[in-house]
């Protein structure tokens, strides 16, 4: 098993390691000639959202059979070229749902009460000098959902227990919801306060956060990204942001992770967090405990536990 990511999570190798001879390519110095040694030998990769297996890497691995990357979102693997070759994906979706949901409300309430302003404020001992500045209701404020997939849906669910009329965007209206579709985002954004992003990284959602979306959100409005960093046009958010087009932000991803663009560092209208949608030693565990099933299931031959390619090899993957 070749692991493409930085270890993320200690029980996850702990547990790949008792199973497989594990590679951790992030920390190989030479990585072409250890691939040149072992390429042969590689039969599983796992990856997640910092990497997982482009097409350079698929082709440089003859007996590659399975990708089960620690992680919901797909897009640092060529799906393409999995189903071209004939090899299995899995992905670790519902396990994660909840906590990136939760988040995406965590972000709202922060932004919009000042949550992390009013704590440098309590820790730095400025109450006890000066008057503290009145925050935004959140209760009742409209949101906008781009993307309602498992996670969409488990952020609508949630905004509705605090009396926010939902609306969405998505490539085609779903006919079994009751939110308002809006089947342009610019207009999505002209009429929810709370945009958020749900959506899965593909080239057609890449940078549907532009300038335009952001303007029609406006002064008072404000993006939360739970999805990927390049969903947004990030040197537009910034000068939106520091020019005050734009009312807020909570992002929890960046285009450059874990480089932040430094202008946001002085604004108390944005709060930044490191990726950390999934990050609870419950979740994670969930995760890992998927991407070892997977594998386990794959090299005994059993049905994938969570396949997120359905492929039908007639060559050389059918049996083991
Ligand atoms: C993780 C994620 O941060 O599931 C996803 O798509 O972005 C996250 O859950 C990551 O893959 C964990 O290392």
């Amino acid at each position: 098993v070749l692991m493409t990511c930085p270890p993320p999570n200690p029980y996850l190798i702990e547990q790949l390691e008792k199973r497989f001879t594990l590679y951790k390519f992030h920390s190989i110095p030479d990585k072409p000639n250890f691939l040149n040694s072992h390429k042969a030998s590689i039969r599983a990769v796992v990856g997640n959202a910092t990497a997982g297996a482009d097409a350079q890497l698929i082709d440089l691995l003859p007996n590659l059979e399975i990708v089960s990357s620690f992680s919901v979102g797909l897009d640092k693997i060529d799906l393409a070229k999995c189903k071209e070759k004939g090899i299995k994906v899995t992905n670790t979706p519902d396990v994660l749902t909840d906590d990136v949901a939760d988040l995406a409300l965590g972000l709202m309430l922060a932004v919009l009460r000042r949550l992390c302003e009013s704590d440098r404020y309590v820790r730095s001992g400025q109450w006890k000098k000066g008057d503290y500045k009145l925050t935004t209701k959140f209760s009742g404020k409209s949101v906008g959902i781009i993307g309602l997939g498992r996670i969409g849906m488990a952020v609508a669910k949630r905004a509705e227990a605090f009396s926010c009329p939902i609306s969405y965007h998505t490539r085609t209206e779903k006919s079994d919801v009751k939110y308002k579709y809006y089947p342009s985002v610019v207009e999505l954004a002209a009429n929810c306060h709370i945009l958020v992003v749900a959506c899965a990284l593909t080239e057609e959602t890449r940078h549907i956060i532009n300038r335009e979306v952001i303007n029609a959100l406006g002064p008072k409005g404000v993006l939360i990204n739970i999805g990927r960093g390049p969903h947004v046009d990030e040197p537009e958010l910034v000068s939106a942001l520091v020019e005050g087009r734009l009312g807020g932000a909570g992002l929890d991803v960046f285009q450059n992770e874990p480089h932040v663009p430094e202008e946001l560092f002085g604004l108390e209208n944005v709060v930044l967090l490191p990726h950390v949608g999934s990050g609870t030693v419950e979740t994670r565990k969930e995760m890992a405990d998927l991407v070892i099933g997977n594998l386990e299931a794959h090299f005994s031959n059993k049905p994938l536990l969570t396949p997120a390619l359905q492929v039908f090899d007639n060559h050389k993957h059918t049996t083991h």
